[in-house]
């Protein structure tokens, strides 16, 4: 399944040298078909080192990760809702993504210009989100004109849609988000037609300075707002990971190992983003390929099948599943099947994350 991760955030926050890091793992183009080209999209694996350890036992050829695409989304600043910068240009590019991956100043440096001459990583939120309210403040005003016309005929549904829509130009007036705003899953599910930016699953990414992770008040205010919006907060030192980025397997390792880390920054931005938007991974693994696979949390092995191929999900007759820990310790399906840990499941099972699936189908 495709999923899209806008990084926004002002100007000189360090949007960009966390897209390039991100971006800078090389990936096999013959697996990515769809591969775009656009400078500020890029499609980035998901790091999940299960794959290695089916790929040496099913002796598969190639290991391909699921991926997670990125787009650096440039041009936000004040008054961007009402065209300055690049204006509305940034709108329709947040409207495209899943989720929002919102980047924070939190390193003070003379070196780099703040756009508003000081390092106040609060106000840059709240000046961020209030665009972005703004810009859905006029797409409910305009979607409100019309529902009052409709409502006037006295028509229930429409007079539901109208009083709906008022409270939500109520709540924005506040200048919060539509993702903070108490409403029912109906009233949540109807809203998406107006493609609401707000309405996004956000998380914070606190760009620290390299000695910045620990007693930094910038971003223990960030935390403490997020904590209030029940958003993730994920600090990483984009210089540091753009330096990173460049350094091979081994290096990495004894870098991150040098500076007390365990894995780096960028793998723990994307396991967040996986992470918000309740996505999980399922493994295929066969003499060819070692596969990891992304499906929502609650997804039904047909659905699992789906992802893999439309014909797989149409034609779906049983998956046959193990749990990773046991394919682990049983040195694979085989291994399994004789302890009776191969699963045979239906069209009613809900895939579960790690789990090793081979589907049956009729084609
Ligand atoms: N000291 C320091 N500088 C950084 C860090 N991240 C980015 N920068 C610098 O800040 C400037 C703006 O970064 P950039 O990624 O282009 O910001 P963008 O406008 O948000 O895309 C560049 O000169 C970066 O080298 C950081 O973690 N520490
Ligand atoms: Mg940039």
């Amino acid at each position: 399944m495709e999923i899209k991760v806008g990084i926004v955030g002002l100007p000189n926050v360090g949007k960009s040298t966390l897209f390039n890091a991100l971006t800078s793992a090389e990936i096999a183009a013959e697996n990515y078909p769809f591969c775009t080209i656009d400078p500020n999209v890029g499609i980035v694996p998901v790091p999940d080192p299960r794959l290695e350890a089916i790929a040496a036992i099913a002796g598969s050829k190639s290991i391909i990760p699921t991926t997670i695409e990125f787009v650096d989304i440039a041009g936000l600043v004040k008054g961007a809702s009402e065209g300055e910068g690049l204006g509305n240009q940034f709108l329709a590019n947040i409207r495209e993504t899943d989720a929002v991956a919102h980047v924070v100043r939190c390193f003070e440096t003379d070196d780099v210009v703040h756009v508003d001459g000081k390092v106040d990583p609060v106000e840059d939120i709240e000046v961020i989100n209030l665009e972005l309210v703004l810009a859905d403040l006029a797409t409910v005003g305009r979607g409100l004109d019309r529902a009052e016309r409709a409502a006037r005929a006295g028509d229930k549904k429409e007079i539901a849609w109208r009083d709906l829509l008022d409270r939500v130009a109520e709540h924005f007036d506040k200048g919060l988000p539509l993702r903070l705003m108490e409403l029912s899953k109906e009233e949540r599910l109807s809203l998406r037609e107006l493609h609401l930016l707000t309405a996004k699953p956000t998380l914070y990414i606190a760009n620290v300075s390299e000695d910045g992770f620990e007693a930094n008040k910038h971003l223990d205010a960030v935390i403490a707002l997020a904590n209030m919006e029940g958003a993730e907060v994920v600090p990483v030192c984009a210089s540091i990971e753009a330096e990173i980025a460049q350094l091979d397997e081994a290096d990495k390792r004894e870098f991150l190992a040098d500076m007390g880390l365990t894995e780096a920054g960028l793998d723990r931005v994307i396991r967040a983003a996986y992470h918000l938007l309740n996505l999980q991974t399922f493994l295929t693994a066969g003499p060819k390929e070692a596969r990891a696979w992304t499906v929502r949390v609650g997804a039904t092995a047909p659905q699992a099948a789906g992802e893999i191929h439309t014909d797989f999900e149409r034609g779906f007759i049983r998956a046959e599943v193990t749990s990773y820990d046991d394919y682990v310790a049983l040195d694979g399906e085989q291994g399994a099947r004789e302890a009776g840990k191969l699963r045979l499941e239906g069209k009613d099972y809900i895939v579960q994350d790690g789990d090793v699936v081979h589907f049956r189908f009729n084609v």
